[in-house]
């Protein structure tokens, strides 16, 4: 048997079995690799780090993109960053109210692999006439975007190493402040509270975009395959709260048949460990 393993911390790994590898590839920007696994099904790596399964990526999906249209169900115009997988596009595409999603993708080729290797996340979205995919850098693509030009911004990025750095900074942030209108609602992958590396990570992003929006908050979910399984999004706004402003009769009239969201959890997922709380509150 055959073992992907991934180290989570100094002293701790993971390891999955796959049958074989089904594609490696090393881009200008990150290491690429596709496994055809047991238990999780495809999954791909970058950077030796586990991205997207086809076993538990419908819980990300589902928590990127749900808690942000059950407190704004009139979201129209949608940005996602990094997401080159497909899978929170697949998801913003499910809303009918939607009329324009733009999509910036550092890595083309990471798109290009998952409709070739992962479907479930992948196929379908370019060929949705609401779509614009651009590859590109997303630090870039926001200093340039207009001013108020989304309803909403999804950060679907990397660890703060390499490529995704840009996205975890001050100005990165500060863009996306000026390119929402005043609707404006910020999702980004916000790093885990467990162990030490991600958490100062997670800490980092947390004080930085705390400086900037007037709401916000951190909500968590439930993710096997990412180290220690405890992940968090942020949720930062320019008017919106996620409970008070929480329209749970609103979404659920919407009749999407979701896996893992629904609005119970929705204000379960904003109430955090004590440890947690300590962390974020002391940065
Ligand atoms: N849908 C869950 C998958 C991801 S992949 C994140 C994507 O962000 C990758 O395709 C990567 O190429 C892209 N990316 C990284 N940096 C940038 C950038 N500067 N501009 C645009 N796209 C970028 C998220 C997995 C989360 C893993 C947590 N451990």
């Amino acid at each position: 048997m055959k073992w992907y393993t991934e180290q989570w911390s100094n002293n701790s790994r993971f390891s999955i079995a796959y049958d074989n590898e089904l594609h490696s590839e090393k881009t200008p920007f990150q290491q690429i690799d596709f496994y055809q696994g047991k238990e999780f099904g495809t999954f791909f790596t970058l950077d030796g780090l586990m991205m997207v399964n086809e076993k538990d990526e419908f819980i990300y999906h589902d928590m990127i993109v749900h808690p942000a249209f059950a407190t704004n169900p009139n979201i129209k115009k949608v940005l996602i960053i990094g997401g080159g997988d497909g899978g929170t596009a697949r998801e913003v595409l499910r809303y009918p109210s939607v009329d324009e999603v733009v999509m910036v993708e550092i890595d083309e080729r990471v798109f290009r692999l998952c409709q070739e290797y992962l479907p479930i996340t992948a196929s379908g979205v370019e060929e949705d006439s609401r779509m614009q995919l651009l590859f590109e850098d997303g630090l870039a693509y926001v200093k340039n975007a207009p001013d108020s030009s989304f309803d909403l911004i999804l950060v679907d990025s990397t660890d703060p190493i390499s490529v995704g750095e840009g996205l975890f900074t001050t100005a990165f942030y500060q863009e996306c402040y000026r390119v929402l209108n005043e609707n404006g609602i910020l999702i980004n992958q916000h790093e885990s509270p467990y162990f030490e590396e991600y958490a100062a990570n997670m800490k980092k992003a947390h004080k930085k975009i705390k400086d900037i929006f007037p709401i916000t908050n951190v909500y968590q979910y439930h993710m096997p395959t990412y180290p220690s399984g405890h992940w968090l999004f942020g949720f930062a706004s320019k008017r919106f709260d996620p409970l008070k402003d929480l329209h749970a009769e609103a979404w659920k009239e919407i009749g999407l048949n979701t896996k893992y969201y629904n609005t119970d959890l929705h204000v379960g997922a904003f109430g955090l460990p004590n440890y947690v709380k300590e962390a974020l509150e002391r940065g």
